[in-house]
């Protein structure tokens, strides 16, 4: 459990409340936000609160602190998870993920740069140049891919309107020599179309606030931003974001991760081009694979240096619920649910079922699985990707209202399906236009215009055709397809939801065979305010990430769990009776001896296969003594050697 800090901060870990209830949780998650501890532990897992201003927690100072230290003897922070999925990779050769989940505005985001920042800041000791280039690189790449992927909503001034999974990839020393950017499904709708409050994104109005003077002159733009009907109505919001200055930070950084000047000219023409014309998700894919050119792994023959190892970080759009819910809330939300699914396979539902399948007693802890809303959406012939897409295939006119109509005659008996023809009391839903699903965070009601257009995302042959013809290779490489004959363009393309979908099958499948470590992000108030701390809006954020349920299982479970066979490699020197071989009739005995010797048995359970440690205490003196008993058969054969004994 983590190292105590001052009771006034309340606890540091969840674990250690004197009983299991919401009120305690509560109770001890306001206090610590109230006096800055924004991190609390439960085990492993970093649950963090949002506090809307900024923390002198993430300097030079507090580094040391948590380089290479045991994750518990620090206060909890997201270093500390940084630093335990580091130190997993470098000595058990693991590969190994950070998922930071949370809704939109939790501090995810921030909470990944911070993560990628402390990686960068413990690599790398002996200075290597190349290595240099690489983390720079790497922490660039975030600051190109917000510009052009992130917007003003009304929930988030910066709010990630893509997914984004990145792989760092480490040498044999532990220092990184690559990386490798995945992007899920960009909100490309905002170009055109933004609800009241909010903005395009920061990409444009960087452009038209920060190009000189004779940049814009040359792309035909004018400073004006009221000029173009994409971006006025974001124009006008007051915010806090310095569009001018970003515009260097973000040029800067093209730069340095090895953009061309031609590259950077182009992306610019093309920005203008859109404020003029309807392609910018195009753009934003060529960004992240030239990202991806430059930063993949080079030059490293695993035959000499052994597997390269990973760390993948992944930061994706947090559930949202607008005024109007269309389309990408229902592939974000929809996103959530496969995330929170595998926060339960993992952390709930696999360990409990280890403890039944080694027979160790256990009372089963009840939570809510959204398995039934994730089948909602995706299962096959009867989710409603299925009914969208079957919708999408019908020759002759389709209309949004016909997909509803479908939804209505599949679903309508779904516990987390409603629509007002099938309840028609509920008069805030609009007769052939809305649904609502159930989700695991809340009710969402969704708007079926344009879901149809949206998910067949057709864009003109010829267009495609005419841009890949064009002399300049930017522009080509956007546009693969383009050279595509006529009969294979005529089979029909994956519509935009189902690649979606397989996108999240295949992220949640990459996750899984990764050792993860989780960062549970809360958003304390929906006002951006570094004072208030809603109860309510807290608590129903606690509820379904399921955070309660999270406690018990940790609390009546185990910290560590060891196959007899290899506790006993590594712990056998520590007793009489095991070393340097046992005569016992099963290494479970053996085990058995050893940990009666050393007076740990209450802290202990027997399974099958595998012994199960409760505290992590006891796994750090078995540690200690197995270091001290080497220092001693050290200098015992020494003296053998020296022929001294
Ligand atoms: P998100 O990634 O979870 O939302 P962000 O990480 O963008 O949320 O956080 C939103 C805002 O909260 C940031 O712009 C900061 O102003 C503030 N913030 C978050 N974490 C911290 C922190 N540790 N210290 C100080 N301020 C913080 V979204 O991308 O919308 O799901 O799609
Ligand atoms: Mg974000």
């Amino acid at each position: 459990m983590a190292e105590q800090e001052s009771l006034e901060f309340g606890k540091a870990d969840f674990v250690l409340m004197d009983t299991v209830s919401m009120p305690e949780f509560m109770a001890n998650l306001r206090l610590r936000f109230e006096k800055g501890r924004i991190y609390t532990f439960i085990g492993e897992v970093v649950v963090s609160v949002n506090p809307y201003k900024l923390l002198n927690i993430y300097g030079r100072d507090t580094i040391e602190q948590y380089k290479g230290r045991e994750l518990y003897e620090r206060p909890p922070h997201l270093f500390a998870i940084a630093d335990a999925a580091y130190k997993a990779m470098k000595r058990r050769s693991k590969d190994t993920c950070i998922v930071i989940s949370g809704e939109s505005g939790a501090g995810k985001t921030e909470a990944s740069k911070y993560i990628m920042q402390y990686i960068a800041a413990i690599t790398n000791p002996s200075q290597r140049a190349e290595v240099e280039r690489v983390k720079n690189m790497l922490l660039k790449s975030n600051c190109v891919l917000e510009a052009f992927g992130n917007a003003k909503t009304n929930r988030n001034d910066n709010s990630s309107r893509f997914g984004k999974y990145m792989d760092i990839n480490f040498d044999f020393k532990g220092d990184p020599i690559g990386g490798h950017i995945n992007n899920y499904l960009l909100e490309k709708s905002r170009v055109i179309v933004q609800q009241p409050g909010e903005r395009s994104f920061h990409s444009f109005y960087q452009l038209l606030q920060g190009g000189s003077e004779q940049m814009l002159r040359s792309l035909h733009l004018q400073k004006s931003l009221s000029s173009y009907n994409y971006i006025h109505v974001g124009a006008q919001l007051k915010s806090s974001i310095n569009d001018a200055a970003e515009f260097r930070v973000v040029a800067d950084a093209m730069k340095v991760i090895g953009f061309k000047p031609e590259e950077i000219q182009t992306v610019y023409k093309i920005l203008a081009a859109i404020l003029h014309l309807a392609i910018y998700e195009r753009l934003f894919c060529w960004i992240v694979t030239r990202i991806n050119d430059i930063i993949e792994v080079k030059n490293y023959d695993t035959t000499i240096h052994g597997k390269n190892t990973v760390i993948g970080v992944l930061d994706i759009y947090g559930f949202e619920i607008f005024d109007n819910n269309s389309f990408e809330q229902f592939c974000i939300n929809y996103c959530n649910e496969k995330l929170q699914q595998l926060f339960i396979q993992l952390v709930l539902k696999q360990e409990q079922e280890e403890y039944q399948r080694e027979g160790i007693p256990w009372k089963h802890i009840d939570y809510f699985n959204n398995q039934i809303i994730v089948d909602l959406v995706e299962q096959q012939h009867k989710g409603i990707i299925a009914i969208l897409d079957d919708a999408c295939m019908n020759v002759g006119k389709v209309t949004d209202e016909m997909f509803l109509e479908a939804l209505n005659s599949k679903l309508g008996k779904h516990a987390h399906f409603s629509s007002r023809k099938l309840c028609a009391s509920d008069k805030i839903l609009e007769f052939d236009r809305d649904f609502r699903i159930r989700h695991y965070a809340g009710d969402v009601v969704y708007s079926v215009i344009g879901f149809i257009d949206k998910n067949k995302d057709t864009l003109f042959q010829d267009f495609k055709r005419l841009m890949y013809n064009s002399s300049n290779p930017v522009l080509k490489n956007m546009w693969p397809e383009g050279k595509l004959s006529i009969t294979e363009v005529t089979k029909r393309p994956l519509t935009a939801a189902t690649l979606f979908k397989n996108s999240m099958i295949a992220l949640v499948d990459n996750l899984a065979s990764k050792e993860p470590y989780y960062v549970r992000c809360i958003k304390p108030n929906d006002k951006k305010s570094p004072q208030i701390f809603d109860d309510e809006r807290c608590r129903h954020q606690v509820e379904y990430l399921g955070l309660l349920e999270n406690v018990r299982v940790r609390r009546a479970g185990f910290a560590f769990r060891q196959t007899y066979e290899k506790f006993l490699h590594r712990y056998k020197m520590i007793s009489e009776f095991t070393w340097p071989n046992h005569d016992l009739p099963s290494d479970k005995e053996a085990v058995k001896k050893l940990i009666e010797r050393c007076g740990f048995q209450d802290d202990v359970a027997y399974g099958k296969t595998k012994i199960f440690i409760r505290t992590p205490r006891t796994l750090f003196t078995l540690e200690e003594l197995r270091a001290q008993m080497l220092i001693r058969i050290v200098l015992f054969l020494q003296k053998v050697w020296r022929g001294t004994l």
